[in-house]
Parts: structure tokens; sequence; C-alpha cells
């Protein structure tokens, strides 16, 4: 059997010049960046203004050393593997080249027989600067336009590390997956591609193996999946193989929602002659169908994806690097990212081109979560060269991990790019690229080709967005996939209600990180626009664009708190409001991806979860917006409309008990309404004027309590309501973790939010902006490790509502 042994150990990282630099101690897998943090040599980059200082660290060229002792054994072969090196590098055994690489989204394995010695020898990685490889690309190949000055489109590394509209340019380097020793013989398993598959009741799975050799022995594959196992001969000289499997009655894995996610054991042994293993191959595979259905109807194209013949409504976020380090974002980060998605209620993840394949850990955790991933090609915001090397390197990456994501029931699309057929469209790009590739062959040849050859059993879409059609604009929302952007840069957030889109890839409104996350980053003074907000806020104009989008919805903040709050309930707000739409439109819009789940470090972003980690009031609105079953009040033309989407398989019906109440809690008309929603279906009911209409809209609102859920629906903006100034009652009783706040309204209180984290920056709270009319009561749970002031704890800035932005001078 083979053998592999992980190089952890001894590692050092210096300065490739002077030539004698100190070394300091090195973590593999890690980076530079970290390195230098923990020798105490840099400050922490994700504070202050430090990034602003650390630019000259993706400009250095580095060196990582280490040793290692070997001896000669019987393995005909010691392989050195590498899942991952960020990006240029060179690699030296005792002196001798090995090889050189220049993608980050590859993994390699050099033969070192040849160059090991008995006893103790040297390996060597020298990273030269990333940016000085891909200014000198971007100098022979040509420059092209990219929605940013830095030349990310010239080297085949993570894009968002030379900085994006949320997050700091740190260009790394550095050995960031394992790298070990592989000491085998006879042979090994290079490559196995599985491709599931459902036949009627049965499960079958093809599984394609690739062999490398050392010598010409014959050797044996075999495959077991549930139990059933098939085996194959390999002749001398032979490097495939094939093997099917058949499992009659085989269990589907579903999306969460709509079933459970089985998944199987598999497992491929590879064995000698004398049935000895040489190697093996284990992953859990699921089985299920997935088509993408784009038949053109009256409406345009549709983007819908089936699973399991299934049409699936997608509710999700997309996902940006976790961390500008990308090594850091271990298994149990993962697990927290992914649950706080699927208790938003989310059911799919778009893993964003400009960032990296995620690690198998992340496609495990979609797998047993039921969340369906579609997978950017990485590919963002830019026009990118078909020439070499890139072109060599775009096909080999694609190849790699169109297979190694292959056994992922989750991964339900692969899509060519983010935003490069679109911005080759509207961005005046042609001018700039005067006739120059931009990444056409990849879009429409290359990476069709590879999906198609390695993993027909998935769909492939050649950008986000894209309309299936030359003749089409790439992001008519008619047509395909879109992504809506002209609210947050140009128009406010009720600019979503003329939209009716098949399918909305991106959409998003920026918001503030919670205070505590804020705390930690930067020091204070915290005054909108001062130099510490301001180095966290990356996009263009971006304060500019938080100010107006209050416009209108909410008063102009005085001061930090103020701003901070209207500014993160505004961003709750636009979300919302453009997902309630995009449902209620059912079953013309079939996703509505939010733009974005996560950060990598504290910033101000569209993030729902901020860089810290802790769930923005975003967060709460998108789980009342993705609810199974949404009540969700929208405008008519000539009135209101209430509408009911079921995305369960039940059927869902009972009545509505709708008011039309004064904000002192005196009811002014009442009506009942009887619905019933088949499975995965929406109703749509007119609501009668005497509760739709108002006498007086800023004083009086909507209630719509039945099928499990209340709804307030306000006739008019905030800054048109007579908001009364917050009274309330609290009590506060503590529990096994942390304690219970109960607020009992005085008068209506607009979106009651609590905000612990500003107390004690471990707490969090269950729930946020519930509306109270007067004698209504809600009970916030809050986890925390310490005590919390009960003053500070029932008060702005900590205790908020709508009210009480009004309520000041
Ligand atoms: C789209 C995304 C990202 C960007 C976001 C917000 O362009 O694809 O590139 O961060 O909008 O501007």
């Amino acid at each position: 059997m083979s053998s592999y042994r992980p190089l952890r150990d001894g590692w050092t990282v210096t300065r490739a010049d002077p030539p004698d630099s100190p070394a300091l101690p090195a973590v593999v897998p890690g980076c530079v960046h970290t390195d230098l943090l923990a020798a105490g040599i840099i400050p922490d980059p994700y504070l202050d203004a430090n990034e602003d200082t650390l630019g000259w660290i993706g400009r250095t060229d580095w060196i990582y050393r280490t040793g290692f002792d070997w001896a000669p054994g019987g393995a005909e072969r010691t392989d050195l593997v590498c899942a991952g090196l960020d990006t240029v590098a060179t690699l030296t055994v005792n002196g001798a080249e090995l090889g050189r690489t220049a993608n980050m989204h590859r993994s390699y394995r050099f033969d070192l027989r040849p160059h090991l010695r008995p006893g103790a020898n040297e390996l060597s990685i020298r990273f030269d600067s990333a940016h000085r490889y891909a200014e000198a690309l971007r100098d022979t190949l040509g420059d092209r336009p990219g929605a940013y000055p830095e030349p990310f489109n010239f080297i085949r590394k993570m894009a968002c590390n030379f900085g994006w509209d949320w997050g700091p340019r740190l260009v790394t380097a550095g050995i960031w997956r394992p790298i070990g020793l592989h000491a085998w013989g006879t042979a090994r398993l290079d490559q196995v591609r599985p491709l599931a598959t459902v036949a009627g009741d049965d499960g079958r799975v093809v599984l394609h193996i690739g062999l490398e050799r050392a010598g010409d022995a014959p050797v044996t594959v075999a495959a077991t999946v549930a139990g059933e196992t098939v085996r194959t001969t390999v002749p001398p000289g032979e490097h495939t193989a094939t093997l099917q499997l058949r499992i009659p009655g085989v269990r589907r894995w579903w999306p969460r929602g709509h079933g459970s996610q089985p998944r199987y054991d598999a497992e491929v042994v590879l064995a000698d002659a004398a049935g000895r293993p040489l190697d093996r191959w284990r992953r859990r595979i699921g089985f299920r169908s997935v088509r993408l259905d784009t038949t053109p109807d009256a409406d345009g194209t549709p983007f819908t994806i089936v699973v399991n013949d299934r049409p699936v409504s997608v509710r999700g976020f997309n996902w940006i690097p976790d961390d500008c380090f990308p090594h850091r974002v271990d298994r149990a980060r993962y697990a927290t990212r992914l649950r706080q998605a699927a208790a938003a209620g989310a059911n799919c993840l778009r893993v964003w081109g400009g960032g990296r394949y995620e690690s198998e850990d992340f496609y495990d955790l979609a797998d047993e979560l039921g969340i369906l991933v579609q997978q950017d090609f990485l590919f963002a915001c830019a026009a990118y060269p078909e020439e070499e090397p890139i072109a060599g390197e775009v096909a080999a990456e694609a190849r790699e991990q169109v297979v190694a994501l292959a056994h992922h029931p989750s991964l339900v699309l692969w899509t060519g790019n983010n935003e490069n057929i679109w911005g080759h469209a509207d961005w005046d790009w042609a001018p700039r690229l005067d006739g120059r590739t931009w990444g056409a062959g990849y879009y429409f040849e290359v990476l069709p080709r590879i999906v198609a050859e390695l993993d027909p059993t998935r769909p492939y879409w050649p950008g986000s967005p894209y309309s299936g059609r030359a003749d089409l604009h790439p992001n008519d929302p008619a047509h395909g996939s879109t992504h809506i952007w002209d609210v947050w840069n140009t128009h406010d957030y009720t600019h979503y209600a003329s939209y009716r889109p098949r399918f909305v890839a991106e959409f998003g409104f920026q918001g503030p990180p919670a205070y505590a996350t804020l705390a930690r980053a930067v020091r204070p003074p915290f005054e909108p626009g001062s130099a510490a907000l301001r180095q966290r806020q990356k996009a263009e104009d971006g304060t500019g664009k938080l100010r107006r989008g209050l416009a209108g919805h909410l008063p102009e903040p005085a001061g930090f708190d103020d701003w901070h709050w209207a500014t993160q309930l505004n961003q709750a707000r636009a979300v919302q409001f453009g997902v309630e739409h995009l449902r209620a439109l059912h079953p013309l819009c079939t996703g509505a991806i939010v733009w974005q789940l996560n950060d990598c470090w504290p910033v101000i972003s569209w993030a729902a979860v901020d860089g810290d980690g802790r769930r923005k009031p975003l967060w709460y609105a998108v789980r009342r917006a993705f609810a199974e079953r949404l009540l969700t009040v929208q405008a008519a033309p000539d009135g209101l409309d209430l509408v009911a989407v079921n995305d369960t398989g039940a059927d869902w019906s009972g009545l509505l008990a709708v008011t039309r109440v004064t904000f002192a809690g005196d009811p002014k008309a009442s009506v009942t309404l009887e619905f019933a929603v088949a499975p995965r279906a929406a109703v749509r009911l007119r609501l009668p004027d005497e509760v739709g209409r108002p006498d007086d809209p800023a004083t009086e609102l909507l209630t719509v309590s039945g099928g499990g859920a209340t709804r307030h629906h306000f006739f008019a903006e905030d800054v048109a309501l007579a908001l009364p100034d917050p009274r309330y009652d609290t009590r506060i009783t503590t529990t096994g973790t942390g304690l219970e706040l109960t607020v009992t309204a005085g008068t209506l209180l607009r979106d009651l939010a609590l905000f612990p984290d500003r107390l004690d920056p471990s707490s969090t709270v269950d729930d946020m902006m519930v509306t109270l009319l007067p004698g209504d009561s809600a009970t916030f749970r809050v986890d925390t490790t310490e005590p919390l002031d009960p003053t500070a704890l029932t008060a702005p800035p900590v205790l908020r509502c709508v009210n009480d932005l009004r309520a000041r001078p």
C-alpha cells in the first residue's frame, strides 16, 4: 500500500532578497502574511488602516524551506504532492529544480526519486511576487479592462486578493494547502471520476478511473458502492478503466426543504495481481438528477434548476472567500457559515468567480445540509487573455476541478464567469480591448467542452448573468440569469418592484457590520465618513450610496449610533423588499440569490453575516423573506395584494385575519380571508379596499395574522409616518445560556431590535425587527457569557426601534 507523509514541520520563510535575510518560522499550510504576523513583524492586516502599509508583501519574493529525512525503502516512486501553491513557485530539492508553477487553483505532483538522498534532504519553494508576475504578463499580452486597476486577470490566483469593493488588497504567497511525500509502487489511482445519476428507482454510478504506473504489472480495480462491488483487471500498458454499478431502489438526495440528503459510501481499491491493495479512494456520493430548464416560454427564457424532475425555487446567497488568508477557513468555520445560510432559509449558495474553488469540506457540508451549489469558474469582472500561459492554465485548472467536485450531489451548476459577458457588452470594453481576446473562448467553447466531456451529468451556463443567446443583452431580466445592480448603485430599492426577472443570481444592498465587529477592527471615533469608517468602505461612493439609499425611507441620521442603526435597517429592508417581490412572482421567477452571505474581513458591505461572523439585521430580514411559507403584502396597480407563497410539499390553507388599525391600536376595519395554496405554488389575493386603503396613511397600519405568522404592513414610508415616541416596559429573566428580555409595548414600536453585542461582543440574539402594537409583547433570547447591565440593555443604542430615530431632534 502506498503511504503519505505530510510535510508540516520545520518550515521557515525568508525574503529572497537580500539573500542573507533572516529566516522566520513558517506554518504550512499557511501564507506569508500570517507568518509575518505570528513573528511580530507586521501588525494584523485586518485592524485599523494596517492594510495600507502592507502592500510591499505582495511585491516581495519569498522562499519557504524545510528539511526531511528519507531512506531508500521499498517504494519505486516518491512524489512531492502539493495540494495548493500560491502562486508563482519554483520548487527545488537538494539544489535541483523540480519544477515551476503559476496557478493557485491547481494541485501538483513531482517525481522526487531522482533527486532524493539517503538521510537529510532540503526542499525549498520560492514564490515570486504575484503582483510583478501579473504585471509582466499584462505588459506582454496587452492590457485588458477590468473593474479594478489591479492585474488580477493576468494570474490564476484568487482575484479578490488584489482588493475588491468589499475586500482589502493583501496579495498573499505561500503553501496554502497541504504538502507531503507520497511513496508508492506498481501503480496508483491518478484520478477517479464518479458520475452518479438515477434511472427510475435505481441509482447508477459510472466510475472513470485513471492510473499512473511505475511499471508494467497487471493490476485490478474494484469499486464498492452500497455494498455492491464490481472489479476489473487493467492489463499492462493500459491507464484507464471504467466501472459501473447499479443500486436498485436507491434513496435520492434532495435539496433541503424537498426531502432528505442520503449519501452512499463509494470506494475504489487498486490492487496488484496478488490482490494486495496499492491505493484507495473513498468518497460519499449522492444520487439525484439535475437539469437546467431554459426552454423558451411566453415570458422569455426561464432559468429553472430541476432536481429529481422537480423545479426548485432557489433561495440563496452568494458566497465569497470567508478570509483573505484562505488556509484559515477550516471545517468548523465552514460549518458555522453554511449553517447560518441554512438557518436563514437558504437552499443554495453560489460560489462567486472572484474567489476560489472552496475546499472539500465546503461541498461536503453543502451535501450534508442539502444546499445546492452553483459554482463559477474563476473569472470575475474583467477581460481575461486567452493566450498562453493563461490558456493552458485555465484548461488544466478546469479539468482538475470538474473532476474533483464531481462526487458532490449538491453541485448543480457550473457557470463560466462572473459578469464578464455583461461587462463586455456594457462596460465599454470594446475600444479598450482593441481586438484583443477577453475570455469568450473560455466561456463559450473551452469550459462547456470540458464540462460536457468530464461531467455531462451537470448543466453549464456561460456566465452569471447570461441570457442564453448572442442576440440578447446578456443581462436581460426576461431571459436566463440576471444581476440587479441599478438598485444600490443608482436606484432606490423600491425599483426592485419594476423587475419581472426569471432568475436573479445577484442583488443586494450595503450596510455596516455589527458594532462589536467595527469596534474590534478600528479605533473610534466612528463618525460616518470618518477616516476609520472610510477605510472600511471599499465601494465606489459607498458612503454616498448608503446615505442616498435612506432618502425617502428613514430620517437623515444624527451621529454614528443612528447612522449605524438606520443603515443596517435600510439594508435589511431593501433586500427583504427585493426577495419578497421576487418570490411573489412565482412561478415566473425561480431564483433569488442575495449578494452576499459572508465577508472576508471586518468591512461595510452587502453581507448578511459580517467579517467576524456576526449576523446583521439583514440576516434576520432574509430569514423572514425566505420562509418556506411566506405571506407578503405587495403593491398592485390599484391597491394591495396579499401573496401567499408555499414552498413546501403540503397544501397550505386557512383563514387570515386582516385588520387595518391605528398606531394607537384601534381597529378601523377587519376582514377574514380564506386562502388555499397548493404545494410549491403561490396565490395572490386582492385585499378589499376597506382594509387595503387607509383613511390616514401616516397613522395606520395593516396586520395580517394566520397561517402561522403575523405580518405588518405600513401604508407609507417611515419619514411620512407619525410614529409615537417609543414607550415600553421590559422584563429580564436569566436562562441557562444568558437571558430573555421581554418588551411590552406602551406605544406602537416599529422594527424593534436588540444589539447585545454592544455590551458583550460574544452575545447573540435570536430575532430582530419585530413590530409591536400597544399592549403586544416580544421576547428576545440572548446568549451571553457575561452579565449584561439591565439599564443599558433596555435603551438605545442597544434596544432600538424606528420610532427612536424619529424621536431625536
Ligand atoms: C457584483 C459582484 C461583485 C461585487 C458586487 C458588489 O459585481 O459580482 O463583483 O462585489 O457586485 O458591487
